[in-house]
């Protein structure tokens, strides 16, 4: 066994990356700003340094832990240097936090809290805003970036995107796309994961939330809402709930009183794409020349990706449209709400839905089928606004008639998920072992790749799940080279799933682990675990669908 001081404590070396990790596990948080355990060591910011037995400084992130190893992480000249960083970086920031868009999230606001930063002694550097509203999905404000690198790297490394870089040297460095231009004109995909990482408000998901308010303070229109599978899972932590509890029916609570007129779960529209998209794989796999692997088109962000970087792939995207546009597609034809004028908003665990949303493909009459999408953290945010007390709320249904869902919409917020909705409509054994069989045949876990092989009747379906976009399009590498073969591939942009969703609260790897576990405890408390089981779609193809399935639920991009 090895060990090393801390703070004057014995610590065992036990295959940690760097000091940070180790002394992570004393009990220490240091400050960071860059540093990120699934991002590579970037080592600017400097606020992890500790000091040696030797007097010198070494940044923790980037210094494997050695043997015999003897540091200190709290010392006055520590603390000092801490400060001046954050006094050097607040120089150069503005400080309007009460209305940036990253009010009681940011790491500079809390860090300049909890050292105590009473004064600024520096005039403050910050002129004109500098701010990117281009893209549907985020704003960028160029003036309270700390060059922290965390979205380039994000971008780059987990999402194989590039679309921000840094840009010029010195005092002139900022992060931009190529040729600054703004961030829609640019291989961004909208997913979002630069936000979530981005420890001030130099990235910020774009708001909302004040359009449905005027939505639903109008009282000539009716505003409708469907709620994402994964956002049941991330709103509760917020509330005093534990990790990945189901809270939907809190949720159908808060909502009912914010004054909807309609609840619904987007896990319906799920079933409807269970149904669609195993039949268009049969459907691809028997005919001659059905073009073959067919790829998932749920998470908008990879459908985005192959528009923008591989086109060639976009005829092997399931012409399903997204659960979120099926359900909105069928909402439009309800008639049994007063108002002429109608809204309707999706909660989504996403950023790039917020895209999705605004796509020509998905108009009626020259508007919008889903008016807005607001992210889980802008409706804890109206909830809060609302003064709703959340964790003392009785959980109540969705509204009938169509807010009957299945355990297997549920799964879909989650890596591997879709998959196995689909192969539980596709498997021809229909009992519990069958159901259980599937379940462990690799399709669940949060790892970036999964492979599995299945028979389906006479065929055996070779399939992968991939998260993160780096993965698709490694994966789809080795798909063009001919060293893999697969049948259907499911891609979510997000590592993890939508439970990691851009939209959702930061989560820490465990805590998205118990979001992902949350998902299959309300699969295994729902009583009805298969799409096709699901007593709404018989009634939804013998009505609304009838003969309208390719115009309401298929789309080609
Ligand atoms: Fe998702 Fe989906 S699972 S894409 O991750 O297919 O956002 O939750 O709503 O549409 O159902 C997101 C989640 C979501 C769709 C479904
Ligand atoms: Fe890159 Fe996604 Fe951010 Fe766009 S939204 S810049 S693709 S990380």
């Amino acid at each position: 066994k090895e060990y090393m001081i801390i703070d004057g404590i014995p610590v065992e070396i036990n295959g940690e990356k760097n000091l940070l990790e180790l002394i992570r596990k004393v009990g220490i948080k240091l400050p960071t700003f860059c540093y990120h355990s699934e991002l590579s060591i970037y080592g600017a910011c400097r606020m992890c340094m500790v000091e040696n037995k030797r007097g010198e400084l070494e940044a923790a992130c980037s210094t494997p832990p050695r043997a015999g190893m003897e540091i200190r992480t709290n010392v006055e000249r520590l603390r000092r240097y801490r400060k001046m960083i954050l006094e050097l970086l607040l120089a150069n920031h503005c400080r309007d936090c009460t209305t940036c868009g990253n009010n009681g999230k940011c790491k500079l606001q809390d860090l300049a809290m909890k050292f105590n930063m009473s004064d600024v002694r520096f005039p403050n550097g910050v002129t004109e805003p500098e701010i990117d509203n281009s893209s549907p999905c985020i704003t960028r404000d160029q003036n309270r970036c700390i060059l922290c690198g965390d979205c380039v790297r994000v971008c780059n490394e987990i999402q194989g995107v590039g679309a921000i870089d840094f840009a010029h040297r010195g005092a002139k460095m900022k992060v931009s796309t190529a040729f600054d231009r703004p961030i829609a004109n640019s291989p961004c995909v909208g997913c979002g994961q630069c936000a979530a990482v981005c420890p001030t408000g130099a990235i910020v998901v774009k708001n909302d939330a004040d359009e449905v308010w005027k939505a639903l303070d109008d009282r000539n229109t009716s505003v409708t809402v469907q709620v994402a599978p994964a956002v049941r899972v991330a709103i509760g932590k917020e509330f005093g709930l534990p990790d990945g509890e189901n809270a939907i029916g809190r949720i159908a609570a808060a909502l009912r009183r914010m004054n909807f007129d309609r609840i619904y779960d987007t896990s319906t529209g799920a079933d409807l794409t269970v149904l669609e998209e195993s039949e268009e794989l049969l459907e691809r796999l028997s005919a001659e020349n059905g073009t073959m692997p067919m790829f998932t088109s749920c998470c908008p962000a990879w459908v985005n990706y192959c528009e923008k970087s591989h086109p060639d792939l976009l005829p092997h995207i399931s012409t399903c449209r997204s659960p979120m546009q099926m359900l909105a597609s069928v909402i439009k034809e309800q008639k049994d709400l007063p108002n002429k004028k109608r809204v309707h908003v999706a909660v989504m665990p996403c950023t790039a839905k917020k895209f999705e949303a605004s796509r020509s493909e998905f108009t009626k009459d020259g508007s919008p089928n889903v008016d807005y999408v607001i992210t889980t953290q802008e409706l804890i945010q109206m909830i809060k606004e609302s003064g709703i007390v959340f964790s003392e709320l009785e959980p109540e249904a969705m509204d009938l008639p169509l807010g009957i869902n299945t355990g297997a919409g549920v799964i879909f917020g989650v890596t591997g998920g879709v998959t196995e909705a689909v192969l539980r409509r596709l498997y021809a054994e229909k009992s519990m072992a069958g159901l259980f069989a599937i379940t462990y045949k690799d399709v669940r876990g949060l790892e970036g790749v999964k492979k599995a092989t299945i028979q389906v009747g006479e065929k055996e379906l070779k399939i992968a799940i991939v998260s993160g976009l780096k993965n698709a399009s490694e994966l789809v590498k080795q798909m063009k080279s001919g060293e893999e073969h697969f049948d259907f591939i499911e891609v979510m942009a997000c590592p993890g799933g939508c439970i990691n969703g851009a939209g959702q609260p930061y989560g820490s790897s465990s805590e998205v682990a118990a979001r992902g576990k949350g998902l299959y405890s309300a699969d295994k408390l729902s009583a009805i675990k298969r799409s096709e089981e699901n007593p709404l779609m018989n009634e939804l193809y013998g009505g609304i669908l009838k003969g309208r399935v390719h115009e309401l639920l298929h789309v080609e991009y």
